[in-house]
């Protein structure tokens, strides 16, 4: 049976993950890790969990002997616009716990996913069907770090024998915590303020296409990556997957669908308007399906039915 450390527990993906992993292997067989945000009240007493910085490597290596941890869910990561405020803070956490977590994984030959991102493009990629292999000089040190992780956790798998694998994320919508510092926050925020006011000034221009994901399919995806047959997989770090592209205009159209009296309008963020305009428009996910069977379950329609209802419910 494995035991799961997944750090970076407080944040948007990491609250959902930890209650899905435990579902799966066991309360107390995945240990949540936060630093400086508290966890969810669910996650805090649905198991095991520890205060620790991920970016230092005696500690974390302590916390992985205290439960003997064979897996480790990497979530720790200074999103793209906040990274571009602090370059340097942004550059050292993402890369110091990435290091980490494939050293104390090296000696037992342990698993670690260390989620990529759609940041880690950038201009000069096809922006259209993007290839699993292609360019990639991304713009922001957000984008560098996870091209830089994608090719240490590389490394570690060739070397080292670290069973190193991961998923190139799209945006990603959910409606358990708020995303902070993202360049895709909107598409969550929109959902709220839908339900609040009745209207959204989106902060990235209409025709901003990004491909986009419902949680609960990028829960599905770090699941399934990770107990993926090994001798499938012709990559690992990282895949492309995605479950839908669309800009602000196609979003406030299926809010209108429950809500025809919904009003867009924009004022754009120049930095993160430059931010979305270097990734792509929609990746090419096909490596993924055909090497571990990715199949998304919610397009735009099905998820904007259930963000609308889950924070209508939220929000009472
Ligand atoms: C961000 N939500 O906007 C994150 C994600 C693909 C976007 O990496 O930075």
């Amino acid at each position: 049976m494995k035991n799961i450390l997944v750090i970076g527990a407080a944040g948007q993906i990491g609250s959902e993950l930890v209650p899905y992993l435990r579902k799966i292997y066991g309360d107390n067989h995945v240990v949540a890790t936060y630093n400086r945000t508290p966890l969810l009240e669910n996650v805090m007493e649905g198991g095991p969990s520890e205060n620790m910085d991920a970016t230092n490597g005696d500690v974390l290596l302590e916390v992985v002997k205290k439960y003997n941890i064979d897996a480790i869910y990497n979530l720790v990561a200074v999103l793209s616009a906040r990274g571009e405020a602090n370059p340097t803070l942004s550059w050292q956490i993402n890369m110091d716990t990435t290091f980490n977590c494939l050293e104390v994984m090296k000696d037992i030959k342990g698993a670690v996913f260390t989620p990529s991102s759609i940041g880690a493009f950038g201009p000069g990629t096809p922006m259209d069907n993007t290839p699993q292999d292609t360019v990639m000089r991304p713009t922001t040190i957000y984008g560098i770090s996870k091209v830089a992780g994608e090719l240490l956790a590389d490394y570690y798998y060739l070397k080292y024998g670290v069973d190193a694998r991961g998923v190139r994320y799209p945006g990603i919508i959910s409606n358990v915590t708020m995303p902070g510092g993202g360049t895709t926050d909107y598409a969550v925020e929109i959902y709220y303020e839908a339900i609040k006011n009745k209207k959204y000034t989106s902060n990235l221009s209409a025709g901003t296409f990004l491909d986009m994901m419902y949680m609960p399919d990028a829960l599905d995806a770090a699941v399934q990556i990770m107990e993926a047959d090994p001798a499938k997989l012709k990559h690992r770090n990282c895949f492309n997957i995605s479950a839908m592209s669309f800009d602000p205009e196609k979003i406030a159209a299926a809010i209108k669908k429950h809500m025809p009296e919904f009003e867009l309008d924009y004022n754009v963020d120049p930095i993160k308007q430059a931010i979305a305009d270097s990734w792509p428009n929609y990746m090419d996910d096909s490596a993924a399906r055909e090497e571990w069977g990715w199949n998304p379950k919610y397009d735009l329609d099905k998820m904007t039915a259930d963000m609308l209802e889950k924070v209508a419910a939220k929000l009472k």
